[in-house]
């Protein structure tokens, strides 16, 4: 055997959650930022400001999930609550809710509305509920303050459907004089549990974790395997590593580290979990709606950029659209997302694996012909050991290539570590001479990696993995 191969063993053993993966199959969902700051032109509130401000003339959440399906995207996570405590549902624990607001003369409900137009839409829905509150008298004191979170969590995960995630941000910008508030997590997740069985806790939580920026900055190696602890809410992890090795403490990872997941930096830790990376960003370059941002909408080649480095690199992307005082998308958003959406069809309209004739060693079960069908029922494997195979796929005819798409069968691990991909060419468009050309490389693949590389006409595809955890596990190919 390969020198790691009992260390892999252990690593290959973590994989995700139901929860887990079905916020990764969805890939790309929206980020929807809207409360008052939307009428001050503000991006935190101070948790003053009169509800008389909350007035959307237009609001309609139809026109958004209009335009997230029109991008691709499969759900949206709403504000109901963000820094400045303004609720957007008729919330019996505040008077700071639309309830005083003049908006439907304060009989309206944001999280109603979004929500249904997400279920009619078939978009999933998710709620951020900001656990920094900065209206709430309650704020600061502990379990009183607790018990008023806990209670808008109930109002939110019983009256609204099913919620694919609860995102909790941990953002507080309260100086050295402000409140604080010791969290209590650990009572959160088991309710958001209890409520919500199906729900990820994002973020400030055990299950998916923030990519560690807001920019859309990827990394080129993303794993899902991390030391246990890491990047949970700082009192959560603090408790799981203190159980970790002295070794690892000594390494205190930030969230926006470039390695995470190395098998040299694994080494130092005991322990291990399955931990899905999720790249928010916004559309503009503030998270609430301002006029001035109006022409600085990312453009599609950015957004199209953006979605090939995060979906394409084993991330989710939460792209965040932030409705204006209308309470509509603006049109340069809509236009934007329209036309990526319609980028995107466009490319992955043919899978030219689907026609292929494909070989690779396998362990006598489980054949890389598999590999056509995008499902997880059934995957391809070599031998325990064989960690560095080729796969071949053979077309009937030369076509023009220019992406590979390759999934991980991901509930068997993470496992590829470094893989290349040649073509035989077929130069003045003639027959292929039958040599291999190096066109791509890549290194993890995860969930799901995407490389894209020059157009080649080519009749035959070679995928050459260099490297993985005990062998490779593959449940999709795609070519196009
Ligand atoms: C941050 C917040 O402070 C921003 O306002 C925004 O909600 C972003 C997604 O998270 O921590």
């Amino acid at each position: 055997m390969y020198p790691n191969f009992e260390f892999d063993k252990k690593l290959v053993k973590i994989h995700p959650s139901p929860r887990q993966l079905a916020v990764e199959q969805m890939e790309f969902y929206a980020f929807v930022h809207f409360t008052v700051n939307t009428f001050t032109d503000r991006e935190w509130g101070e948790g003053t400001e009169e509800e008389s401000l909350f007035d959307p003339t237009e609001f309609d959440a139809d026109q958004w999930a209009d335009a997230l399906v029109s991008a691709g995207m499969k759900g949206l996570i709403l504000t109901c609550k963000h820094h400045d405590g303004f609720c957007l549902w008729p919330s019996a624990m505040t008077s700071h809710c639309v309830k005083n607001s003049p908006w439907k003369n304060g009989n309206g409900d944001i999280v109603r509305e979004v929500s249904d137009a997400c279920r009619s839409h078939g978009l999933k829905f998710g709620v951020y509920l900001s656990p920094w509150d900065r209206n709430q008298p309650l704020y600061g004191q502990g379990k009183p303050y607790d018990d008023y979170f806990c209670a808008q969590l109930t109002e939110l995960l019983t009256g609204y459907g099913e919620i694919f995630s609860v995102w909790f941000d941990g953002a507080c910008g309260e100086g050295p004089n402000g409140k604080k508030q010791v969290y209590d997590w650990d009572r959160y997740y088991a309710l958001i549990r209890e409520l919500q069985p199906g729900a990820a806790i994002s973020v400030c939580g055990p299950d998916i974790r923030w990519c560690g920026n807001e920019a859309g900055y990827t990394r080129p190696s993303e794993w899902s395997v991390l030391p246990t602890g890491f990047g949970e809410a700082p009192e959560v992890a603090e408790k799981s590593q203190k159980e970790d090795s002295a070794a690892f403490r000594k390494r205190q990872l930030s969230a926006s580290e470039e390695d995470l997941g190395s098998r040299d930096l694994l080494r130092d830790a005991t322990g291990f979990k399955w931990s899905p990376c999720e790249t928010n960003t916004s559309i503009r370059p503030g998270w609430f709606y301002h006029a001035s941002d109006d022409d600085k909408v990312r453009s599609v080649d950015n957004l199209v950029e953006l979605w090939f480095r995060s979906v394409g690199g084993n991330s989710t992307l939460l792209l965040n659209i932030p409705p204006d005082r209308r309470g509509l998308f603006h049109e340069n958003d809509v236009a934007a997302l329209e036309a990526m959406g319609r980028t995107l069809r466009e490319l992955f309209a043919v899978n030219l694996a689907a026609d292929a004739s494909i070989e690779a060693p396998d362990d006598g079960y489980h054949t890389a012909e598999v590999l056509k069908t995008d499902s997880y029922d059934e995957y391809y494997k070599p031998f325990d050991g064989e960690n560095a195979p080729e796969i071949v796929l053979t077309l009937p005819e030369a076509r023009a290539v220019s992406i590979l798409s390759l999934k991980e069968h991901i509930p068997m691990g993470q496992r590829i570590e470094r893989f290349a991909v040649d073509v035989q060419t077929a130069e003045d468009g003639g027959a292929s001479d039958g040599r291999w050309k190096q066109v791509a490389e890549g290194t993890t693949v995860g969930y799901r990696k995407i490389l894209r590389f020059d157009p080649v006409t080519t009749d035959a595809v070679r995928i050459r993995i260099l490297d993985s955890r005990v062998c490779p596990v593959l449940s999709f190919v795609g070519l196009y």
